[in-house]
């Protein structure tokens, strides 16, 4: 069993300590809302009036509060810092790579241990066997406690001891899933707008689902091998996309859809046509997605 210190009772925090608490661990826990953290007492946590108060006894203290603005509001506090001392500061709140480098930098000279964390699911999937949640700091402090980790998710892993490389790959993920989220809304207002009904769409991109994933993994191993001009193993240059392109905007624009997701795909095809990439791989994009 750890005594664990815990800011926040949020949606994702009430699962964290509700698990931590299963897993027999001893919670204190404090909630700006104090109501909330007091619900968590019929869970067998030990709610506390402040974080320093939370964190008086732990020899880990977890924070999942809304944004770092809100976590650092409570961790600069000076009581709160001396609380910290000699213990682990495990920052489960989201934030970006900068931030949780300057949070290990601040959390270093305090004497405090530090790793960053990103949670890779929402709160119902906390504490079940394929969940993943990504750390990256102090390597030792990770394997000290990484059964408390296990606890909160079963895939989780240490990625490595720069603060900022699970913010990083977090952002990352959530990239892959949004371009494939607003993907979805691109081809569902065109079928819509065409008549088709959702389960026909379904049924067809379950079809052709292997030639996307085969497409993406052709994509991330050209681009990480910088193999992006056009070659007999190209399942299609920038030319030959940018044509099939054309006919999603004439949708757009004849059935009066938005294109702003659509005209974010046609900015990187024209820029690459524009510099005569025409006839090289797709992954010649990725030259244009860093602009300095
Ligand atoms: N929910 C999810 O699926 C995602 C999955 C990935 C990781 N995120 C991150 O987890 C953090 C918390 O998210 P949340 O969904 O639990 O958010 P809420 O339910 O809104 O809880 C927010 C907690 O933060 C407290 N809080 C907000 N502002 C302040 C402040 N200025 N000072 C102190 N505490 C603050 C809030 O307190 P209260 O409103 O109950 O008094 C909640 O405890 C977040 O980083 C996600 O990106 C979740």
């Amino acid at each position: 069993m750890t005594a664990i210190g815990f800011f926040g009772a949020g949606r994702m925090g009430t699962a964290l300590v509700r698990t931590l608490l299963k897993n027999g661990h001893d919670v204190h826990v404090w909630n700006r809302t104090a109501e909330k953290a007091q619900a968590l007492g019929a869970f067998g946590a030990q709610p506390q009036p402040t974080p320093e108060a939370a964190s008086a006894r732990a020899e880990i203290v977890i924070v999942n509060l809304l944004d770092y603005d809100a976590s650092d509001a409570q961790l600069r506090r000076p009581e709160v810092a001396s609380a910290l001392q000699g213990k682990l500061l495990v920052q489960l709140t989201s934030g970006s790579p900068k931030t949780a480098r300057d949070t290990g930098a601040w959390a270093a000279a305090e004497g405090i241990a530090y790793l960053d964390g990103a949670i890779m699911a929402t709160p119902n999937f906390i504490g079940e066997p394929d969940t993943l949640i990504l750390y990256s700091g102090s390597r030792t402090a990770y394997r000290k406690y990484e059964t408390v980790f296990a606890a909160l998710g079963g895939k989780s892993a240490f990625v490595n001891e720069d603060f900022g490389a699970a913010s990083a790959l977090d952002s990352a993920l959530l990239s892959q899933m949004w371009g494939t989220l607003f993907g979805t809304l691109q081809a569902l207002a065109v079928i819509e707008a065409e008549d088709i009904d959702a389960e026909t769409y379904a049924a067809y991109l379950r079809l052709v689902q292997p030639v996307i994933d085969l497409a993406e993994q052709d994509l991330m191993r050209r681009v990480r091998d910088g193999r992006d001009g056009g070659d007999a193993e190209t399942f299609a240059t920038i030319a030959a996309h940018n044509a099939a392109f054309q006919h999603l905007k004439h949708i757009n624009a004849e059935r009066g859809l938005n294109p702003t997701i659509a005209d974010a795909f046609g900015t990187l095809f024209a820029a690459a046509i524009q510099n005569g990439h025409a006839e090289d791989d797709f992954a010649a994009l990725a030259r244009f997605m860093v602009t300095r």
